[in-house]
């Protein structure tokens, strides 16, 4: 199957900031003081996807989010094309996310996409799922669209795209599509747009990239968390040496974590290698670091995983 790239490699920079920080613009008005600085930029690759029946419009929508532009023409996709463009957000005072973004288009067969769906949805962060608002049944097979995106790349955030919005007759939704879509799509933010007029494709894009962007960081922070969580049992054991401390001992002093990821830190430290684990009575067990969980545990910087012991 056919797959084209385009982005900085294809002679064209499709280099696109949605959300601008300003960096760009206020160092072009050559005010310096103006300038804002982000303390800190944190960088990301996101892989969106977007799908939907043949002719809703996918091609038109992402033609006209990186380019701008309209086609009256119908040209069927083959394969995937692949554009590349940059998205930035400012998720906290002076702290900048940077995205490079990877907007797959994908075609619309039912076929290529039940033969291929690994390769296509493999990895990626969220997708947009688009109907053609004059012909319902794009809805209705959406579902499957979603079903099968989901089933390669787990619950990742989508937003539904109703286009073609210019040829509606009126400017608010159908009670027939409004119903299919609280049947089908409860809870799932969803957008009016056209291709061809432009309205709302920018937002509905911006909506669903900054939701991807919040999702991403999220699961980041809680993998920071599961770490440190690992390193404090880590200081924990040290401190009582051969003794070891028991899970009740863990579970008490570490009141303030989630029971589930405290017992998948300590399968890790098991896993790895870094304690030993000694079951004592049905329902609790005693861990002592190895000598190689010793030798981690005294390189921490133990006055940042300050424990409270239980009395
Ligand atoms: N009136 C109108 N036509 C559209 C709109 N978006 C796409 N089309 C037309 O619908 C046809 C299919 O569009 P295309 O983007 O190729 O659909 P895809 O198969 O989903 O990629 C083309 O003839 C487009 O010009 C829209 O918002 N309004
Ligand atoms: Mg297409």
């Amino acid at each position: 199957m056919g797959s084209e790239v385009s982005g900085a490699s294809g002679g064209r920079t499709l280099s696109r900031v949605v959300l601008g920080f300003g960096l760009d613009g206020a160092g072009a008005t050559g005010e310096a003081d103006e300038v804002t600085v982000p303390r800190q930029i944190r960088r990301m690759k996101l892989k969106i996807c977007v799908v939907g029946d043949r002719a809703v419009g996918k091609t038109s929508l992402i033609q006209r989010y990186v380019f701008n532009t309209f086609s009256e023409a119908y040209v069927g996709t083959l394969g995937a094309k692949l554009h590349l463009l940059e998205f930035s957000k400012e998720i906290a005072a002076r702290q900048l996310v940077q995205a490079d973004v990877g907007l797959f288009d994908v075609m619309g067969e039912h076929g290529s996409r039940d033969q291929f769906r690994d390769a296509l949805f493999w990895g990626s962060h969220g997708f947009l799922a688009v109907s053609d608002l004059t012909r319902p049944e794009t809805l209705d097979s959406l579902i499957e669209w979603v079903n099968t995106v989901r089933s390669v790349a787990g619950a990742v955030p989508y937003r539904i795209l109703l286009n073609k919005a210019d040829l509606l007759r009126w400017s608010s939704l159908d009670p027939v599509t409004e119903e299919s879509l609280s049947k089908l799509f409860p809870n799932v933010p969803y957008s009016l747009v056209s291709a061809k007029t432009g309205a709302e494709v920018d937002r509905a894009m911006t909506l669903l990239l900054e939701e991807v962007v919040d999702g991403v960081l999220a699961k980041s922070r809680a993998r920071r968390a599961g770490r440190l969580a690992g390193n404090r049992i880590l200081a924990f054991a040290l401190r009582r040496g051969p003794t070891g401390v028991t899970k009740n001992e863990i579970l008490l002093a570490f009141k303030d974590l989630d029971h589930n990821a405290l017992m998948r830190e300590i399968e890790d430290l098991e896993r790895t290698g870094l304690v030993s684990r000694e079951e004592i009575g049905p329902a609790n067990f005693r861990i002592v670091l190895t000598e190689e969980g010793r030798e981690a545990a005294s390189k921490l910087n133990l006055h940042d995983h300050v424990v409270e012991e239980p009395t």
